[in-house]
């Protein structure tokens, strides 16, 4: 069933350099890239998109790193795409991430409270849905 997912380039992978690599995978797999933009998160935008995080020790050092320098986010297309980008990120831990995944591949642990690991995905419809109205309006 053709979905949509917010994608966000974290500080890292921009820092690093590595948009162009990331934006490759997902349209190599075939996902269509609809809306794009570099951007300066907003506290009350990553309140808003973390909520469910609230609480949690590693809150507030993701809240202070995705503000840490400017990201990109961007809305991809396609059939099935919510679980085929989550697949491509590959798992929260890029230590353990898997080899071929962007994690994985591009990832590593930094030893600090947050895990610095490149890229977000939607897992729902519905979190897609509410992510895409934060980031885009
Ligand atoms: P996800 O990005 O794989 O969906 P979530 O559980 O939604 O993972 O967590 C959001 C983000 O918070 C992760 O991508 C990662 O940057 C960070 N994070 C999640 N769990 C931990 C943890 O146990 N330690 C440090 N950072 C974490
Ligand atoms: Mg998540």
């Amino acid at each position: 069933m053709t979905e949509r997912t917010l994608v966000l380039i974290k500080p890292d992978g921009v820092e690093r350099g590595l948009t162009g690599e990331i934006l490759r995978r997902v349209e190599a797999k075939g996902y269509v890239i609809t809306r794009l933009t570099k951007l300066d998160a907003a506290p009350d935008q990553l309140a808003a998109h973390y909520s469910e995080h609230e609480g949690k020790p590693f809150y507030q050092p993701l809240v202070d790193f995705m503000l840490s320098g400017p990201v990109v986010a961007a809305v991809v297309e396609g059939d099935e795409v919510i679980k085929g980008f989550r697949s491509l990120a590959g798992q929260t831990d890029p230590t353990t991430a898997a080899p071929g995944t962007i994690r994985g591949d591009l990832g590593r642990d930094w030893g600090v409270k947050v895990q610095k690991n490149l890229v977000h995905g939607s897992d729902s419809v519905e979190s897609a849905e509410r992510e895409i109205s934060i980031w885009f309006g």
